[in-house]
């Protein structure tokens, strides 16, 4: 009996040392002190013994018994901890590896412009209104002196929605909401995407932002609308930039005027980015028309306004010297990152 115990121990051990993983460890535990196990058996057969022997091996049956348990737990102790060093060597972070580089976005150069624009008139005590970029035809010509059949309305031919909707073609239905909803004084700037069925070339796309204004008091005079857009021109190109007006027709102003500002690049002397003008065209302007006012039940002989009109993209390609507008709705971000 002792010789038995002898071997179940020694190969045991064997087996315990040789289990390389918790399952096989399990599987050698079942096969020694399981139900069926090599141990359990002997443990059943000490009825066979003789009585006065039965302490003795009783003793060295337990004896066996815990040596066994005892290295199956100091095992299962060592295979555990191997396990876990060798999860956390699998799960190790290089804490000196370089973070990954966060893409840090900005304004667009069209926003950079208009938030320019905006701080100026701002600073002169205007308020920035906005409205619907789907019009009514009504708010974008009738009230605006455009009539049907105007020709005035082929040269800004745009999206119809259906025969009374369409996308705005200008801002000015923003200002025209303004004097339906605002008594005069006013004084607003009205920023904001429009509509026009251009073709896409460097100078021109479907779809482009402008800044209009439009000033509506007692006693306001076409000096007041120079000073003004003379302030604006200082401010946004250069405190030495000069302006001149020239004589153009827009149905809803009277009189009307473009406006050139002294080349910011060459002073006036003329240059490659004037085209040899000395001149730059920035903007169009006039007094507004007394039947605009009076369509909105303003008295021309009380009050008078002027508005304006700039072209958003324009200003942008100007003041960052670039040649072709496709670059800023091209959304490539190598371009758009230099603004
Ligand atoms: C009301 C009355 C008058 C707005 C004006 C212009 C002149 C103008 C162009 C500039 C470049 C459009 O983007 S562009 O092509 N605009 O020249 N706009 S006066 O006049 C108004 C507006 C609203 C009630």
């Amino acid at each position: 009996m002792q010789d038995k115990l002898k071997s179940i121990l020694d190969a045991a051990m064997g087996q315990i040392t040789e289990a390389a993983d918790i399952e096989k460890l399990n599987a050698v535990r079942v096969s020694i002190l399981g139900k069926k196990g090599e141990l359990t058996a002997v443990l059943k057969g000490m009825k066979d013994v003789a009585p006065e022997d039965r302490p003795k091996i009783g003793q060295m049956v337990n004896d066996t018994r815990e040596a066994i348990e005892k290295a199956i737990s100091e095992k299962m102790a060592a295979l555990n901890e191997k396990m876990l060093e060798a999860k956390l060597a699998a799960e190790t972070i290089d804490v000196t590896l370089p973070a990954k580089k966060q893409m840090i976005g900005h304004r667009h150069p069209n926003t950079v412009a208009l938030d320019e624009v905006k701080k100026i008139f701002v600073g002169m005590g205007y308020q920035v209104v906005d409205g619907p970029e789907v019009e009514y035809d009504y708010y974008n010509f009738e009230a605006l002196n455009i009539p049907a059949n105007h020709p005035a309305k082929d040269e800004q031919d745009t999206f119809y929605i259906n025969d009374q909707i369409l996308l705005r073609t200008q801002t000015s239905s923003v200002q025209v909401h303004t004097m339906m909803e605002q008594k005069p004084p006013i004084r607003v700037i009205s920023p904001g995407r429009v509509f026009r069925a251009d073709e896409v070339d460097a100078t021109h796309s479907p779809s482009f932002h402008q800044v209009e204004g439009l000033v509506i008091d007692k006693n306001v005079t076409f000096a007041d609308l120079k000073g003004t857009l003379e302030e604006f021109a200082k401010k946004m190109f250069g405190e030495d930039t000069r302006v001149k007006f020239r004589p153009h027709h827009f149905p809803f102003t009277e009189p009307s005027a473009e406006m050139d500002v002294s080349c910011f690049k060459c002073g006036g002397k003329g240059c490659r980015f004037c085209k040899g003008e000395g001149w730059i065209e920035i903007l169009g302007c006039g007094m507004v028309h007394p039947h605009v006012l009076e369509m909105r039940d303003i008295d021309p002989d009380e009050y008078q306004g002027f508005a304006f009109g700039i072209g958003l993209e324009r200003i942008a390609l100007l003041k960052y010297e670039v040649d072709d507008m496709r670059l800023f709705y091209e959304n490539d971000t190598r371009f758009l990152k230099q603004f």
